[in-house]
Parts: structure tokens; sequence; C-alpha cells
């Protein structure tokens, strides 16, 4: 019988959907395991074979689990919102709901011809209502909820007003915006709407005027993850620094708890050495300098309070407030050409950049310490989002402010004993501080830190500046509120609209979920408003809660809703929660149900996600944890993160100024411009010249100049993309070889973590060694040849061996390793003849993840009727592993000399006759009695002589 994946694969496909196979319920007789893929976002240009890696690896994992006795969750959805679908709309005038449907259809189609064991009942779509309703309720309880950092926790907002009203912001530990300080009369005397001003600085979920990416080309903001080299990571387009009010979610409240929750989960050290820079928790002080003849004060944020007496000037970060206060009259102009010249730079590039570029206020500020009055600059290296935007600069010890003050020729005053300070180190930090006191300066402050080592002088510091309320100690994060509005269409409106004060205000849980209105133009409004701006319908009537005509607002009952959409990563904060219990109509997962499943156990995506999704979601989950939805602080337990698979591109080589092309070995004799060309049609690197002509208009009346009749390509190992025509399709190569070929191919491509070329050179061999498993049960006949015989001592050891290499492999991830152990194991059967069904059925059992069409086929024609998913997991007996035969190494005076071949079970004393009766121990024995024998069981014998 013939090996016919095509019609294996289709029938089992249907089985499986006919019988519900992979629907799964909460089943609390069976330990839970949850098994979660990235789920995709569904692009014009459906799934290349990189997409699948992780996805055939989460399956297997998932259907070892469940053949081990879990109830596995193994959901699959679609990330729907996003800019490419929308970029498409404006160019093609095609609505995005339009092409993400489309889209959607052709992944689930190439997803089912691949034999996932997904519970498709549970997909979810990130654009439909149903799911939408949740992310914003989310961000309802977001906006009425504030941080408190006694609790460390999220508490109701209402709690907090209780206690202005009854003590102003006395005691206040809260996270904030900016500090504030107002007694409860104070708080009773503001008007509602000032209130309600003073309140966005706590919410969670607030409208707040910060600096964004502005990318005027997509017409929106972006995050700072969507933003790459200074230019959009979507399209490519500039980005600028713009102030804009917009909503932002309190994510920096988080930071701590973001920090320690990494402590309790299994993710590769790498991905949590990330998020730790990313949230870059740093231990300091905040000093206040005093501006030289003046009432102002201001405060700068050093990890390096042992520096002070060796500051020589200050530098405030160009957006920084104070630059307007500091600016003296004289030196508005230069100050404001500098201004305009840094807003083109985002934030990212002036940490990377290390261009001096600066100017001076025309201000000088005072050091408590030493009385000295030193120059305040503005120079773009201080950024005005990170500790308080102003800094103390101490060239001789710092390497930005030692390259600024080289460069406007500032002065440099060296605190620390043999310090080197020069352009290449700066790596004196661990010294002993030896001029602090400085002599002149003596008299200005008793604090001397002579003789104590770095650390020591830091610690004094701290202590003298928050004992003479210099300042105060304090802990920064570099981690950011996380920008939550976006300029755009397709995604999740804001159930918001604006009040007569013009204060945001929330519209009523039962009016959820507020739909994405229709619109005719997916462009912002000639009045530079967002694409919502176009709606008709796009009013809130608050007496009959309802959404009515734009022309109605009247700013009394009706009135405008936000024109803003969330971004991006809204959507996938907490879709994990959704998948537990998809259909629920009022809440986003039930109690008991989310009890059950709890969390994800493996999680398995791309690395991309780092420092954007897999915070994101972290912050909004333990935001719900706090708010007693979910029952674990942490989303995703253990984490994996696939490599990607790079493309094998083809090249060809055209001379310049012609429509000829040169074979690659002959083109170093012209000048030539090596071109793409879709890898679809080369073979083994040889053009398919017809093919090539047909490709593209300009290449019909191509010319070639061939080396043994043949046009060879070059080629190169790059990103698999379309723009490389380098992709290749998993249709493909499910129709040449099936879904199984794929899925075993794709894992023996190379450890699951690593990046790998696509290289279908090995699929025969893969696609043969099916074949073979299939021979054991068929051999060359029509009908099945496996007897119910007692399988021999052999054939045992072959599976047992596989049975234990398998699962330990499984276990680790080492998907590579198994199929190699299948290969040998199939080999081995193959040479013994094996047709016992006491081995086959259950060497089928431990490929069914793997290859499971081939695995339910080869099930049922050994007589099972119910699917092979719920066969029991193999057990291997060790003493099956036993070695019936072992090598000792024979050495005469501790050195070996030959090797021999003994039965395992063979008592030490009848070893030691054999060793020294043998033939060879003749010539090195001498003629002479051994003074002693040791013998090491199943090792070695070693003779002294
Ligand atoms: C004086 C000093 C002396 C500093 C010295 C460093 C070395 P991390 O560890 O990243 O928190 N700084 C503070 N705010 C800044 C801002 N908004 N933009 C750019 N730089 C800023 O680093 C904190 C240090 O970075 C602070 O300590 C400050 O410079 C600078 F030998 O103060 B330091």
């Amino acid at each position: 019988m013939e090996y016919n994946f095509r019609e294996i694969e289709k029938k089992w496909q249907e089985y499986w959907i006919a019988n519900g196979v992979y629907k799964v319920k909460e089943n609390k007789d069976k330990p839970k395991y949850y098994v979660l893929d990235m789920f995709p976002y569904p692009s014009g240009a459906g799934l290349h074979v990189g997409h699948p890696l992780g996805y055939i690896a989460s399956d297997i994992y998932s259907r070892f689990k469940r053949l081990q006795g879990f109830n596995v969750l193994h959901p699959m959805g679609y990330d729907a919102y996003g800019l490419p679908a929308e970029q498409y709309a404006i160019q093609t005038g095609q609505h995005p709901e339009v092409t993400t449907k489309q889209n959607i259809a052709r992944y689930r189609e190439q997803m089912d011809k691949i034999g996932f064991s997904y519970d498709w009942s549970r997909e979810i779509r990130t654009c439909e209502p149903e799911y939408y309703h949740w992310t914003q309720w989310a961000f309802i309880k977001m906006f009425n909820s504030y941080y408190c950092n006694d609790e460390k926790k999220a508490l109701p907002i209402d709690s907090l007003i209780e206690a202005f009203e009854a003590v102003g912001t006395e005691g206040l530990n809260v996270a904030c915006g900016e500090e504030m300080s107002f007694t409860a009369d104070e708080w009773k005397a503001k008007s509602d709407k000032e209130k309600q001003e003073i309140l966005l600085n706590y919410r969670i979920a607030y409208l707040g005027d910060t600096m964004v990416n502005w990318c005027s080309e997509l017409g929106t903001v972006l995050a700072n993850d969507e933003v790459v080299n200074g230019v959009s990571e979507r399209g490519g387009f500039p980005v600028e620094q713009k102030m804009m009010r917009q909503w932002c979610l309190r994510v920096s409240a988080y930071a701590q708890r973001l920090l320690d929750g990494l402590d309790t989960i299994d993710w590769t050290d790498s991905l949590k050495d990330t998020q730790r820079n990313w949230i870059g928790r740093s231990e300091g002080a905040e000093v206040n300098f005093k501006v030289k003849d003046s009432d102002l004060e201001f405060t700068i944020f050093t990890t390096r309070a042992d520096t002070m007496f060796g500051v020589t000037f200050m530098v405030l970060a160009p957006e920084s407030e104070l630059v307007e206060k500091l600016t003296t009259p004289e030196q508005k102009q230069e100050v404001d050409a500098y201004l305009e010249r840094t807003k083109k730079r985002t934030e990212r590039e002036r940490i990377a950049d290390r261009q001096v570029t600066g100017v001076f206020s025309g201000s000088y500020a005072i050091n408590p310490f030493t009385g000295d009055a030193v120059p305040v600059w503005i120079s773009d290296y201080v950024l005005a989002g990170y500790g308080t935007g102003a800094i103390m600069a101490v060239p001789a010890h710092d390497s930005r402010d030692y390259a600024f003050a080289k460069h406007f020729n500032l002065p440099i005053i060296p605190l620390i004993e043999g310090c080197d300070i020069s352009e290449e180190s700066f790596d004196a930090k661990e010294g002993i501080v030896c001029n602090s006191p400085r002599p002149d300066v003596t008299p200005y402050c008793e604090l001397s830190l002579n003789g104590l080592t770095v650390k020591e002088a830091i610690a004094a510091t701290k202590k003298f500046v928050a004992e003479h309320k210099l300042g105060r100690v304090k802990i920064n994060y570099r981690l950011r509120d996380a920008i939550f509005s976006r300029q755009r269409y397709w995604g999740e409106p804001f159930p918001v609209y604006y009040d007569a004060n013009g204060l945001p205000q929330m519209l009523p849980m039962e009016a959820l979920p507020l739909q994405l209105p229709e619109v005719d133009k997916f462009l912002p409004t000639a009045t530079g408003e967002p694409p919502l701006g176009h709606a008709t319908k796009w009013a809130w009537d608050s007496v009959n809660k309802e959404v009515v005509e734009t022309s109605k607002i009247d700013n009394k009952t009706i009135f405008p809703l936000e024109l803003c959409t969330m971004p991006g990563f809204a959507g996938s904060s907490a879709y994990y929660l959704r998948y537990m219990d998809p259909h629920n109509n009022k809440g986003l997962v039930d109690k008991d149900v989310n009890g059950y499943w709890r969390n994800v156990d493996l999680y398995i995506g791309g690395t991309e996600h780092a420092t954007g999704h897999l915070i994101y979601s972290r912050f909004w989950n333990k935001f719900l944890y706090d708010m007693g939805v979910i029952c674990e602080d942490e989303p995703f337990q253990k984490l994996i993160n696939q490599g990607m698979i790079q493309g094998r591109s083809n090249f060809v080589y055209r001379i310049k100024d012609t429509n000829t092309f040169v074979s690659l070995n002959l083109k170093d004799q012209y000048e030539v411009t090596p071109i793409h060309v879709d890898v679809n049609i080369v073979s083994n690197d040889i053009l398919d010249i017809e093919a090539f002509k047909n490709w593209r208009p300009e290449y019909h009346t191509a010319e070639f100049i061939l080396e043994d009749g043949k046009y060879v390509c070059g080629w190169a190992v790059e990103k698999m993309s379309k723009s490389m025509f380098n992709v290749v399709n998993p249709d493909m190569i499910v129709d040449k070889y099936g879904a199984d070929t794929l899925r075993l191919y794709e894992m023996f491509l190379g450890p699951l973590e690593q990046s790998k070329p696509w290289d279908t050179n090995g699929i025969d061999g893969v696609h043969r060694f099916l074949k073979k498993l299939w021979a054991l049960f068929y051999g060359n006949t029509e009908s099945l040849q496996i007897t119910d015989a007692e399988p021999t001592a052999e054939e045992l050891k072959s599976l047992h061996k596989l049975i234990k290499k398998v699962t330990f492999d499984i276990e680790h991830f080492s998907f590579n390793t198994s199929i190699s152990a299948f290969m040998i194991c199939i080999n081995e059967l193959g040479s013994l003849k094996c047709n016992k069904r006491a081995i086959l059925e259950q060497l089928i059992i431990l490929l069914a993840p793997f290859a499971p069409h081939t695995a339910e086929e080869l099930w049922h024609v050994c007589g099972h009727t119910t699917t092979i998913c719920d066969a029991p997991w193999p057990q291997h007996n060790e003493e099956y592993l036993k070695e019936n035969s072992v090598i000792y190494a024979i050495s005469f005076n501790g050195k070996v000399r030959f090797n021999l071949e003994l039965p395992a079970d063979m008592p030490r004393e009848e070893v030691e006759k054999v060793a020294l009766s043998h033939e060879s121990s003749a010539k090195w024995m001498e003629g002479k009695t051994p003074k002693k024998v040791i013998v090491v069981p199943g090792k070695i014998v070693n003779i002294v002589i």
C-alpha cells in the first residue's frame, strides 16, 4: 500500500472537525495545561514557512501534554486591528474590515492544511465588538483607578477622592504625573473642572500632555517600540517629537512589580535582561539647585551624589519647562534656534547618538555643596522624560558631560584618586574620593567624603542631602507610561466622550461595546482630525445613552465622542484570558473558569515583542489581578522564543545599461547589478529562463550569457520577505510532500530557538522516513502486515530507547534531536523486519505529536476506533535498555592494550579468567604471573605484572 499522504491528511482533518477532537472544556478531573502561540496579524501576504515554526512546536507540545493526560487548552485567533490594512484602505478605498476578513480566511486555510490541534471554537478576533468590548471595559476600569505605592496595587479612584476630602495630599504615596500638594479645604474649594484635571494626574488611564513620536506620513503617534532608527517601523517614514494631549496608561506605576515578577517566571535570561534594561531601575538622589539672582529653584536627578563637588555646569533637556524660565533675553534667539533643530530627533536617536550639541541658557545655578555658580546649558543628551529632565554635569566622571565640557570648553574638576579622565576611559568609578570638599569651598559645607570609596561616598551624600533637606533619595525607572491614542481608523474606539468643559467622561459599562463607526475616508479630516472625524454618527447622547448623529452635538446632553482609537497592543494585552471563556457576554472571563485555566503554561513567539507586547500584557494582567478579576499575577509562566527562518535568496546579474543577464561565474568580466529573483523560478540555483522572461514584462526581451548552457544564479541568506522574493509558501510544501513532512522538516531544520535558513535539501530524507515507517506496517503489499507475536529483546530495546529519548527531548523542546531518534529507530526496526503490534503501536503514539495525520491513520488501521490524541503516552522500561554485552578495556600496568566484548552479566571471576587467558594477553604478560588483577565491572580489567 502506497503512503498516500494527500488522501490521509484530508481524511483525518475532516474526521477531527466532525468529531470535535480538539474541542476542550474545563475538566476538574484532569490537570490543565495551557499552550499559547502569539496570535498573528493577518497580513496580505499570507503565511510563509517561517510563521508555522513556532506553531508546529507548540502543537507538538500540546499533543504531547494531552497524551500525557493533561486537559490542554490550545487556542488560536487573530490580532486583527493594525496599520497595514488601513494603509491599504487609504490606497485602494477597500474597507480594512474586508481585507482583514479575506486575509484571515487565507491564514485559516493555510493553517488548516498543517493539521494543528487548535480548538477553533475559541477563536477570537481583536476587531470584533464581542472581543473589544472587554478591551474598552478594562480601559474604563483603568480610568477609574489609581496606584497606591503603599499597598503596591491599583485601587478605586473614589478612595483617593475620599482621602483628598479628608486630608488633602498629606501622607499621599501614590503614582502620579507630577507631585501636587493641597489641603482638604483647598481641594473642596476647587471647581469640578479643576478636580477632574487634578485626578487625571493620578488615574491609571489618563489624558496627559506628552512628548510623542509623531509620524505625519502615517498621520499618527507611534510608541517607542514602533520607531526604529528614527523612522516608523511600518513603512519607514520620518518621525518627529511633538507635544500632544494623549491617552496614556500609567505603566510606570507597575515598574517595580514588573521587575519583581521576572524572578517568578521561566523565561530565558536574555529576555529577562532585555525587560530589566527596558524597565531600567536606578537608585539615586534628587537634589535642589537655586538659580542665581532669582527665586527659582530646580531639581536634578543623580545616581552619583558623591560627585557634588565636581559639578561645573548644569544641563536641561530642551523640552523642559525650565528652559523658558531660565533663558535670558540675550540668549533667546540662539536657544529658540537650537530647540527647533532638536525637535526632529527621537528620544532613541538622542540616546544612541554621540554628537555633541547644546546652547547656553544665560542663567547660573548655585551648587548647594560649594556655593559655586555654574552655568546652565540646554542639550538634547538630557532627556525630558527621565528623572527630572535636568542634570548636574560632572565632566570628570561622566563621559557625556566630559565630551560636552571639552566641546564647549567648560572646566573639569577630578574627584577620585588615580582616576584616568580621557575620552577612552571612564572606568574609575570604583576609586577613593580625594578632593571633597575642595580646599576653596571648605567653609561652605561640613561634609567631607575624602578617603571614602565611591559607594560609601554616595551613601554619605544621600544621607546628608536628606538630613539637610537639600533634596531626597529617589528610585527612578526608565520605563515610561504607554501612549495609548492613535490618530487612526482601524482600531478599538475609546469609550469616551467630552463634556461641556472639554473633560473626558467614560461611557456607562452597559453601553459597551462602543462600535467602530463607518467613515467614507480613512484619511485625517481637512481640519487635521483623525479619520473618525469623518463619521456622521459619532456623538454621545447622555440621556438616551446611545450613539447619535454628529450633527446633533449641543454640548448639553449630546457630546462629541473621542476621535482617536487604541493602539495595536491594546487588543493583544489580555487576549490570552479571553480564550479561556471566549463567548462570555457578562465578563472578560468567568472567575471559576479563570480559576481553572489560571495562566499560560507555555507561550511561544518571536523575540521582537520583548519590550512591547510582553511588557504591556504583563502590566494589563497585573492591573486585572489588582481588580480581583483574575487569579494570577503573571500571564505567561514559561516563554520560548522560536528562532527566525531566514530565506535563501537568489540573484541574477544584469550587465549595466542593458537587458542582458550574465551567469554567476562569468559576471566578473562585466559591470553588473545583482537583482533578486523569485526563488520559485530557480531550482538548485539554476534559473528557469522561460519562467524568468514571463516573470515581469521588462524581462520579456531579456538576453542571457550562459555557462555550460545554463544560467547559474548567485545566492545569499537573508530575512524571509516578499521584497527579497525568497518567500517559500508552506502550501507548496504541503501539496508536494504533505503536512506531516512539513511539520517534521521544520522541526528537523535545527534547534527551535536558533535562527536558520530555509533549505529544502533535506526534505526528501524526511519524507522517505515516513515512507519507511509506512513500510513497517504494509511492507510492499496491499494489506496490513502486523502481527501479535511477542517482540524480541532487540525490538523492545529499540522502542524503549526511543520512548526515553523522545520524552526527554520534548520536555526540553529539543524537537530536532527527537526526529533523528525516530529515524534511527525506524532503521533499526526496519533491519529487524519488525512488524509486531506491541512495538509499532507504541511507536506511532510517540510520533503522533509530530506527524498527527500519519499516526492517526496507522492507529486506525491497527483497529482502534477512537483518536490517537487520547492514547496513553508510552513509558519506558529501563530493564529493556540494559545492554547485553559490554566492552572491557584490558590494561596492563595501567595502559590499555586491547578491548574485549563480554556478556554484561558475566561474573567478576569469569571476566578475570577470560581476560588472562585471551590470546592477546600473552604478549603483554611476558610469561610472568600477574601480581594483581583489578576488575571494574562493565568497564575495565587492569592486570598488574
Ligand atoms: C551626576 C553624575 C556624575 C552622573 C557621574 C553620572 C556620573 P541612570 O543610571 O541611567 O539612572 N541623568 C539624570 N537624568 C538624566 C536625563 N534626564 N537625561 C540624561 N541623563 C540624565 O543615570 C542617571 C545619571 O544620568 C545621573 O547621574 C545623571 O548624571 C544622568 F560621574 O549625575 B549623573
